[in-house]
């Protein structure tokens, strides 16, 4: 029988991943390949949930991680460092009721509640998601852009960052009695990145709620940067004119940056960011600049030194 080229029956960008894998035998590059290819057209029972009628790749071909692997390898500081056990233990983390204040320099401040958000007709977003750990998973949220928030409450001419803020619950989230961390967490973006299209609010994922372990009932997705960014359980959402201080930029000032752009020529961790492992699959992959989104995001980081703005 005639052999069928890889390239001929699989995406690009995940025939080229594969080619891109380092120390892995040819035997299980075949294996992944099947896998992918059949994830591509109707998933093999058990891979994807029942119910999910969303795309079973992102736009580069790369197939979506399995839901038990993106709800049980998670980092939720607040419940354990350990990321096996945060599920457990966000288990009966209480997610309503719960509000969202949005304020600082804007016309028309306003609390919403996780039902008002309905209005701003969430949708699923397929995106890569890369941990600075070096590991990544590809994920079905359902959310909407940011951008249509900021729209209605009218950041005024001041604003030129938007500072995030999770929820403080010491009750409930086990490790907020310890002062390891500065509690709570806390993010930031700069207001142009906040209003880039690709900046996510999330609700759900799979077709389905945010799981707690996630970062339910509403978490904040930056697909270009460094998982930290993507701050979960977040209660107040704030317009401000200087740029925020952020929970890892304070613990770490010279390892995590305030931009944390995805850069694989760019490690101030003690380990390479040039490489990262793909959740359920073998070997690793070569890292992309801006995690494979610079087609949308380059442009707001014209003129900056990518190494030292880490
Ligand atoms: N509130 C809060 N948000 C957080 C974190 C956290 O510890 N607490 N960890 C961050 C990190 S380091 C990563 S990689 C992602 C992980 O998201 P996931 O567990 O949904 O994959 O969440 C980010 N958001
Ligand atoms: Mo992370």
């Amino acid at each position: 029988m005639e052999k069928i080229d890889p390239s001929e029956i699989t995406p690009k960008r995940l025939y080229l991943s594969r080619r891109q894998f380092i120390g892995t035998a040819g035997a299980t590059i075949v294996g992944a390949l099947v896998l992918a290819a059949c994830q591509g057209q109707g998933a093999p029972a058990g891979t994807v949930p029942p119910f999910y009628t969303g795309p079973t790749t992102d736009e580069l071909g790369d197939p979506l991680t399995l839901l038990d692997d993106i709800t049980n390898y998670n980092n939720y500081y607040e419940f354990s460092t350990s990321k096996t056990a945060v599920a457990d233990l966000a288990a009966n983390f209480p997610t309503s009721p719960w509000s969202i204040e949005v304020s600082g320099l804007v016309s028309k401040p306003h609390t919403y509640t996780i039902d008002d958000l309905q209005k701003f007709f969430p949708e699923t977003r397929v995106y890569r998601l890369r941990c600075v750990e070096a590991w990544s998973m590809v994920i079905p949220w359902m959310g909407f852009p940011l951008n249509r928030l900021l729209e209605e409450v009218q950041p005024t001419s001041q604003a030129r960052f938007v500072k995030f803020t999770a929820i403080y619950d010491p009750k409930d989230m086990p490790l907020q009695s310890s002062n390891f961390l500065p509690w709570p967490y806390h993010e930031g973006l700069r207001l142009d990145e906040a209003m880039n299209d690709l900046t996510l609010l999330a609700t759900g994922m799979y077709g389905e709620t945010l799981p707690k372990q996630d970062g339910a009932p509403l978490r904040l997705v930056v697909p270009w940067k460094y998982g930290y960014k993507s701050i979960k359980a977040i209660e107040k959402i704030e317009l401000v004119d200087s740029q925020p201080a952020t929970l890892w930029d304070t613990a770490e000032p010279t390892v995590y940056g305030f931009y944390s752009n995805v850069n694989p020529n760019v490690s101030r961790t003690p380990w390479s960011q040039a490489t990262e492992r793909r959740i359920g699959e073998v070997g690793r992959i070569n890292t992309m600049l801006f995690n494979g989104y610079g087609k949308e995001v380059a442009s707001l980081y014209t003129g900056m030194d990518l190494s030292k703005n880490f």
